[in-house]
């Protein structure tokens, strides 16, 4: 099709809504132009689909791809916005006004499903031979709203008024088998384009179906209940994502989540060899690599067993030959809680072959590491089954050829502690692969105006899929103009943000004030907490010199917390209590606001990054395993106000001291400072924290007698009743350095061109932060593919 918008979207719009354009809904012109790119993309998607089932081809199994939306990535790089802009002016709409109709594709909870869709951006962008397989879930992460500053989740129905950007595949469903229900996995497949190629990459959701539409018999004989009771249960499968993140709850439901989607997964991959390189599988792994996002897809290694010794007659040394040439697991987390481990009784009911398989490995992992000389203590602790457990973690650490962390340090404590045992018998499958996002969605997309400038200073965008080249823009850095642009731009961005803020919650916000930013998800380890303490303190301060020269800031917070994650939503509801503090008092609401962003997801984050000028990424030393949105932030010229944690410290590495606010403890300081660390010292002698913490609970701030704020003041003194130390995550402890620290940087913000200069520094060194990067690693040393242009 090479026609323009203009021509078709009429006829487009007319096929959705059934009516004139003129008498067409918004929703309808989303509808209508998303059809028309997906029938422009069709041709090349179905060729690129053809082209890499032929070759080798890595496949990457995820429970969890939180995508966004999907209309104007997909108008970008088909260079259509323009085009479309001048055909919705026809009918007086705006692209930007149609573009906020979509839903958000929520189906991810946070840093590890948004990581999943931007290497799947970049794997389209450079042209590799990647699939991404996950699920269909019909509910996406829970919707969030704020009552009485309490956090209450509602469910997201995000495609139940249809979603354009998804295919329906009856005709290559497949049947997955479990010991109490067959279903149907029928796929979903949604196109990846990528900037610059005519390549389309696919990610493929599955969808759980009874075999049944429903029991006929039981219809006629007018038993109408039971007649789609088995059908419910069937589509329970699939309803809904599991809203916790670096949590792990031990349900039956997600067990078979995970098993339902891996095995319709290889089911496939096992066809399509067979239908491009014959019957005999015994090239499987030359053909197909798959990477592990995390443990939730480690059932793909005993069902890999199972079909190939089951329905393929193999035998166990050959399957296993296979299975351990084919998989890559990628660690995202030190937490313990994270660490999946399920009841054998679970395996037991769902799927015993498979359970038999995983005894099988366990026995042959114990006889293997015997030889190797170790002791029965160790044996049993590596052992995938023990304890009525499976470890979803130790089996995929045996089974793969390569085991990655997501950012240096991370990678050195994975080996140091959390897979210590694994790296001393096998260092060699141990790699690191730092994290990355993708510069389209979180800079060319997000940010048109910095684009725009970054596309003139270079003379063209190739840096939008070669990152690196905005190092060649540095030594603007040292022109004023430009410098004046940059500061240019950030207001007007925040413009933006104070506008749709504005528009979305009723709050006021002042655009020359300081932006500092925690976006999120909710969690102890993150320290939001250490955040709202700050801002207490500093309302406190205000109070007490009025007349001081303080600067204007707001304070923005986006994060959703677990539905059961009692302390979070504690957090939650403090800090909005602290936010109607500040703005019931007539002195420091003329100087600070706080914002806590409602519904946190995709494209929230897409008005929040571009408009930030502090990012603020203050976890406890070692626990955040990279982050991803300090990269974003990064390249939109914000600045770190961080810990020396996760990808901060290869961040502080590129943009050197003197562009980065760095503070706290290390984590190589922090177990000896456990040893000696006495909270409620800090509690008396920090000057003003007690004051804080004592409002927690004195009538200042009101938590509508949940106790939640008693809780928190408690963690922080006493510790828990479970035996955790008080204070785990040494917000206490940092707070200090913190406040030093920020305060400093507010002061900083008021050298304009200064600041500018800093994130100048930033925006041009981010290029190693691209996701290009990393995928470009991933298929070097993992995954061995090389890029198929069609
Ligand atoms: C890690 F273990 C997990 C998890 O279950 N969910 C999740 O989002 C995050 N993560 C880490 O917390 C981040 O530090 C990291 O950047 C991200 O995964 C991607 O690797």
């Amino acid at each position: 099709m090479t026609q323009s918008i203009s021509t078709h979207l009429g006829a487009f719009v007319r096929a959705e809504s059934g009516r004139s354009p003129q008498d067409s809904t918004l929703r309808e012109f989303w509808a209508g132009l998303s059809a028309d790119v997906m029938a422009r993309l069709a041709d090349n998607w179905d060729a690129t689909r053809k082209r890499y089932a032929e070759g080798r081809q890595e496949h990457y199994l995820s429970a969890e791809f939180l995508e966004g939306r999907a209309l104007l990535n997909n108008l970008t790089n088909l260079g259509l916005v323009d085009e479309a802009t001048e055909a919705l002016k026809e009918y007086n709409l705006n692209l930007s006004d149609v573009l906020e109709e979509e839903p958000d594709a929520a189906l991810g909870n946070g840093g590890l499903g948004r990581l999943a869709a931007c290497f799947l951006d970049s794997c389209a962008t450079l042209n590799l031979p990647v699939t991404g397989y996950g699920i269909l879930y019909r509910y996406g992460l829970f919707k969030q709203t704020f009552e009485n500053g309490f956090q209450s989740e509602h469910p997201d129905a995000w495609m139940e008024e249809g979603y354009p950007f998804v295919i329906r595949r009856e005709e290559e469903q497949r049947q997955v088998v479990f010991n109490d229900m067959v279903v149907r996995a029928v796929p979903y497949d949604m196109p990846i384009t990528g900037y610059n190629t005519k390549n389309v990459g696919t990610l493929r959701l599955w969808k759980a179906e009874p075999l049944e539409e429903f029991d006929y018999d039981a219809f006629n004989s007018q038993r109408f209940t039971d007649a789609i009771v088995e059908r419910e249960r069937v589509m329970d499968l699939c309803r809904v994502l599991y809203p916790n993140d670096t949590t792990f709850e031990g349900k039956v439901l997600r067990v078979r989540q995970q098993y339902f989607f891996t095995s319709a997964s290889l089911q496939e991959m096992i066809a399509n060899y067979q239908a491009h390189h014959g019957e005999d599988l015994s090239d499987f792994a030359k053909y197909n690599c798959i990477q592990l996002n995390d443990t939730h897809p480690v059932l793909a290694i005993p069902e890999l067993m199972r079909l190939l010794l089951d329905e393929h007659g193999m035998t166990w040394e050959d399957a296993w030959e296979i299975v351990t040439q084919t998989f890559a697991y990628t660690n995202h987390t030190v937490l313990a809680e994270a660490l999946e481990t399920w009841q054998v009784s679970i395996f037991e009911r769902l799927f015993p072959r498979v359970l038999e398989i995983v005894y099988e490995i366990d026995r042959r992992f114990r006889l293997d590491l015997a030889e190797r000389g170790c002791d029965q203590g160790k044996i049993d602790y590596m052992a995938p089954v023990s304890g009525g457990m499976v470890h979803m973690a130790w089996l995929a650490c045996y089974a793969s050829f390569s085991i990655n962390g997501v950012a240096a340090l991370h990678t050195e404590i994975i080996k140091r502690e959390t897979l210590h045992d694994w790296y001393e018998i096998w260092p060699e499958r141990f790699n690191n692969k730092t994290n990355g996002v993708t510069p389209r969605r979180w800079l060319n997309q997000c940010n048109p105006r910095l684009s725009a400038l970054l596309t003139e200073l270079a003379g063209s965008d190739a840096w939008v899929s070669d990152l690196d080249k905005l190092a060649d823009l540095e030594h603007f850095a040292d022109d004023p103009k430009v410098l004046g642009w940059i500061t240019e731009i950030k207001d007007a961005n925040k413009a933006d943000f104070a506008k749709w803020i504005k528009n979305r919650q009723g709050v006021e916000v002042d655009p020359t004030s300081v932006f500092d930013v925690q976006i999120k998800r909710l969690h102890e380890y993150k320290r939001q907490l250490m955040n709202a303490i700050y801002i207490l303190d500093l309302y406190f301060r205000i109070k007490d010199n009025p007349e001081a020269n303080w600067p204007k800031r707001t304070f923005i917070f986006g994060a959703k917390s677990a539905p059961g994650y009692v302390r979070a939503k504690g957090i939650i509801k403090l800090i909005n209590e602290i936010a109607r503090l500040v703005d019931n008092d007539p002195v420091v609401s003329e100087i600070l606001t706080v914002v806590f962003v409602e519904n946190y997801n995709v494209s929230p984050a897409e008005h929040i990054i571009p408009a930030a000028d502090v990012s603020e990424q203050i976890s406890t030393a070692g626990k955040e395993a990279s982050g991803t949105s300090n990269m974003k932030f990064m390249m939109n010229g914000a600045l770190t106000l961080g810990t020396l944690d996760g990808a901060n410290v290869e961040i502080l590495d590129a943009v050197g001291e003197d562009n980065a606010y760095i503070f706290g403890l290390k984590e190589e300081e922090l177990a000896a400072y456990r040893a000696q660390y006495q909270p409620r010292q800090a509690y008396e002698t920090v000057p003003g924290l007690k004051r804080v913490l004592d409002a927690f609970v004195d009538g200042t701030l009101d938590d509508n007698g949940t106790g939640m704020f008693h809780d928190l003041l408690m963690s922080l003194l006493e510790g828990t009743n479970w035996g955790d130390p008080a204070d785990v995550y040494f917000v206490l402890a940092d707070f200090p350095a913190y406040r030093e620290t920020r305060d400093r940087m507010a002061l900083d913000y008021a050298d304009r061109d200064a600041w500018a200069r800093k994130c100048w520094i930033n925006i041009c060194r981010s290029g190693r932060f691209s996701s290009d990067r990393t995928i470009n690693d991933y298929a070097r040393e993992v995954w061995k593919i090389q890029p198929e242009k069609i």
